[in-house]
C-alpha cells in the first residue's frame, strides 16, 4: 500500500509513523486510518522492536476529521459507532497489543480522539508547547477511542471528569505533573529524546518488555491474585527465552548485554 496521509519507515528494528495531514492538524480521515492500520500490521510482521509515532507540522492530531461527514440539514443521521468499531477501536487495541514499546512524541495539540490515540501508546512524551484537549464535549459527544478508560486510571476521577466535562486545554507540563504522560520536554528536544528512547528499545529485551506492558495494562482490571498468576505465567515463559539467560550472563561477565528480543 502506498501511503499519502502518513509517513512510514522501518530502519533496522525501529518503525516510525508520522501522521501527515498537517493542514488539518493531522485529523483522522478514513484513508489515514487505513494507512495507519496497514503500517501497524507491517510493523508487527517485520518483527520491529519499537514503534515511534508522531505528527507532522504544528499539531499531533486533532481527532476525527470534522469535514468528513455531511451534517447539513436534511443529511441522513450518521452512525458514529461505525467509525469507532471499524477504525478507532481496532487502532487502540492494535497499539496496546503490539509486542514492543510504542513511543508517542506529541509534537503539538492532541485533541479528541487524537488525545486518545496518544494515550493508547506506552511511553508518551510531549513538547512543552503541546496540549491535550478532551474536545468531545464541545461537539456534544462522549469521549471515545479509550479516553474514558485511560483518563480516570491515569489522573483519577476528579481530573478525568473536569477534563472531559469542560474540554479545557491541558498544557503538556501539567499533563506531566498529573501523571497523564511520561515526560514533557522543551520543543527542540522532543524528537531527539524520542529517538534516543527508540534506539534504546531497539536493542532491549523486547519480549520481556512486551509482556511487561501486557501485565501493566491487565492490572487495571485484575485482582492481586489474578495479577500474581499472570506475572508467574509470563515469567515462566520469559525464562525459557534467550534474553533472560543473556542478561544474567552479561551481568556476571560485567559486560553490556546483547539482547536478541526473544
Ligand atoms: C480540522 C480539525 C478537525 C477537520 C483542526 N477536523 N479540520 C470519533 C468518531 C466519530 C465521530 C466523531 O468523533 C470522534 C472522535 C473525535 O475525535 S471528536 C473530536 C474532534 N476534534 C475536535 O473537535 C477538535 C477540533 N479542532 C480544534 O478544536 C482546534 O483545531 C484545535 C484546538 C485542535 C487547534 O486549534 P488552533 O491551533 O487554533 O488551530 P485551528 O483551529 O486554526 O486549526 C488549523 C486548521 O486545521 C483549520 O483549518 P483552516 O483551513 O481554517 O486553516 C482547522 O479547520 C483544521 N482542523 N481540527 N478535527
Amino acid at each position: 500500500m502506498n501511503y499519502q496521509h502518513i509517513l512510514y519507515s522501518l530502519t533496522g528494528t525501529i518503525a516510525r509513523v508520522t501522521l501527515n495531514r498537517p493542514e488539518k492538524l493531522n485529523a483522522f480521515n478514513t484513508a489515514m486510518h487505513l494507512e495507519l492500520g496497514d503500517a501497524l500490521v507491517r510493523t508487527r510482521a517485520a518483527n520491529a522492536r519499537v514503534l515511534l509515532l508522531s505528527g507532522a507540522g504544528r499539531g499531533f492530531c486533532a481527532g476525527q476529521d470534522l469535514d468528513e461527514r455531511d451534517l447539513s440539514p436534511g443529511a441522513p443521521a450518521p452512525d458514529l459507532g461505525h467509525g469507532l468499531e471499524t477504525h478507532y477501536n481496532p487502532l487502540v487495541l492494535s497499539l496496546r497489543s503490539l509486542p514492543m514499546p510504542v513511543i508517542c512524541a506529541v509534537n503539538g495539540v492532541a485533541a479528541g480522539a487524537g488525545a486518545s490515540v496518544a494515550l493508547a501508546c506506552d511511553i508518551v512524551l510531549a513538547a512543552r508547547s503541546a496540549s491535550f484537549i478532551q474536545a468531545f464535549c464541545k461537539l456534544g459527544l462522549v469521549p471515545d477511542a479509550g479516553s474514558t478508560h485511560y483518563l480516570p486510571r491515569l489522573v483519577g476521577t476528579a481530573r478525568a471528569m473536569g477534563l472531559s466535562l469542560l474540554g479545557d486545554k491541558l498544557p503538556a507540563e501539567q499533563a506531566e505533573r498529573w501523571g497523564l504522560i511520561w515526560k514533557c520536554l522543551p520543543d527542540d528536544e522532543l524528537m531527539a529524546e524520542a529517538e534516543r528512547l527508540a534506539a534504546h528499545f531497539s536493542t532491549a529485551p523486547t519480549k520481556g518488555l512486551a509482556r511487561t506492558k501486557q501485565a501493566i495494562y491487565a492490572s487495571a482490571d485484575n485482582t492481586l491474585e489474578q495479577q500474581l498468576d499472570l506475572e508467574c505465567a509470563y515469567q515462566r515463559d520469559i525464562g525459557l527465552g534467550h534474553d533472560y539467560r543473556e542478561g544474567v550472563n552479561a551481568f556476571k561477565d560485567k559486560r553490556p548485554a546483547r539482547f536478541s528480543g526473544d
